[in-house]
């Protein structure tokens, strides 16, 4: 029979590192042992996420936001949803972290330390929105397989990082280059390490705009392990499954990316409507593009009770993926008749904007508050639910919130 052994030292100075006190006779705990504290993770503890948050899956982690908690201008780590298609990565080191550039399109395949790329080229900041594509799922019917997110899978965090752009053209870009596909280092549910849980990826044309990132600090500190630490790739308006968290690895393609997840049905929708529950054929599945119009409200919490006479200060958020939001508005009367209300100008492109307005109700009662934003082209979000999709994707349907007036 074996000889029992103690635990290895690597192993114990990571659960001190995760338990944040000294295991004081950690030597003598059997290897295998797991110490309570860490059998039964907390993630609102381990990812520093508020109570509040929702938890759809814990494996992979999948949490998501109330409305309420997203009334930040800036969300801050605490109120920002996690979508995970695999495992969070363990044991990832800044100091070595290389990202490489390859593909059939690129000039010069070229490896960049984290450093090499901080020091090499500019740095950037902007508030970016990030909605998951299945944001809003829960509300399809016939409903959609997947995390059932409401609300509360999207955020506007500010990044720092470089421009994809000046590293891509740094490494150079063959006239042949159509498309961009990143690879990340987190693992597939599976185990098999030849699978990767998601590669995606955009066109040239939005992998060169100004504002598509390869982003080391999220809200002017590193990025927290869960939301892509060391290096993420941030392309905002876009589905979030765009913005590859924990990247090493970027392919210039000469053709649309094929990576897991870029096919089938995942994150492509019927290109022309179909009724709900159709059969598409796989030709006429066409990959999410741009997010479509639409807005939250953030305060007061659904729910909220006034004294009759007075006005209801709403407010929250409204974005557009690659477009600007033009035109705020609410109703009182399950959208029978709106009120236009101000929103203000994105702090940049592609960051959501905020609105407010004073709500008067007629008389005391029941009422629902709708919001309803209209985008830069007039495009305006549906009331109730837009056309339907095999998985649940782009639901950007009025948000509402329920008010007692007494
Ligand atoms: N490497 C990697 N990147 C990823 C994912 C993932 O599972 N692995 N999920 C994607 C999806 S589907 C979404 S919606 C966003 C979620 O980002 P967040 O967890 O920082 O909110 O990350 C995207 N990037
Ligand atoms: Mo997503």
């Amino acid at each position: 029979m074996k000889r029992r052994e103690f635990v290895k030292k690597a192993t114990l100075s990571s659960f001190t590192a995760l338990i944040g006190a000294e295991l004081v006779f950690g030597s003598k705990m059997l290897e295998g042992y797991k110490p309570l504290a860490l059998q039964d993770p907390d993630p609102f503890k381990m990812f520093n996420k508020n109570p509040e948050m929702v938890v759809l899956n814990d494996k992979p982690w999948n949490i998501e936001a109330q409305a309420h908690l997203l009334d930040d201008k800036i969300t801050p780590n605490s109120c920002m949803f996690i979508r995970n298609n695999g495992f969070v990565p363990e044991g990832i080191d800044p100091n070595s972290w290389t990202l490489t550039i390859d593909g059939e399109s690129v000039v010069r395949e070229k490896t960049y330390t984290l450093a090499e790329l901080k020091s090499k080229f500019q740095h950037h900041t902007y508030q970016l929105t990030l909605e998951c594509g299945g944001n809003g799922r829960s509300e399809f019917d016939p409903p959609a397989k997947g995390n059932q997110w409401t609300v509360g899978a999207v955020h506007c965090a500010s990044w720092t990082g470089v421009r994809l752009k000046d590293v891509l053209e740094d490494a150079g870009i063959k006239s042949s280059a159509v498309y961009i596909g990143y690879h990340a280092v987190d693992k597939h549910l599976s185990g098999d390490p030849k699978k990767e849980p998601i590669s995606r990826g955009c066109p040239m044309s939005k992998a060169l705009q100004d504002e598509t990132l390869l982003a080391f600090q999220m809200n002017g500190k590193d990025i927290p392990l869960v939301h892509g630490h060391p290096l993420r790739l941030v392309a905002g308006g876009w589905p979030a499954s765009v913005s590859g968290k924990w990247v090493d690895r970027i392919s210039i393609r000469n053709k649309v990316h094929d990576g897991t997840k870029m096919t089938g049905t995942a994150y492509r929708v019927p290109c022309e409507p179909v009724a709900p529950g159709e059969k598409v054929k796989d030709e006429d599945m066409c990959i999410i593009e741009s997010m479509p119009v639409k807005s939250l409200i953030t305060y007061p919490k659904t729910g909220a009770m006034i004294n009759k006479g007075k006005a209801l200060k709403i407010r929250g958020h409204a974005w557009a993926g690659e477009l600007e939001v033009a035109k705020m508005e609410y109703s009182i009367d399950f959208g029978s008749t709106w009120t236009e209300c101000s929103v203000e100008k994105p702090a940049n492109r592609l960051a959501w904007q905020h609105f407010s307005a004073n709500v008067e109700f007629p008389k005391s009662g029941y009422y629902e508050v709708w919001a309803r934003a209209t985008d830069s082209n007039g495009i305006s979000q549906p009331m109730l639910l837009p056309g339907w999709n095999p998985k649940g994707y782009l639901n950007n349907a009025c948000h509402r919130i329920a008010v007692k007036v007494k």
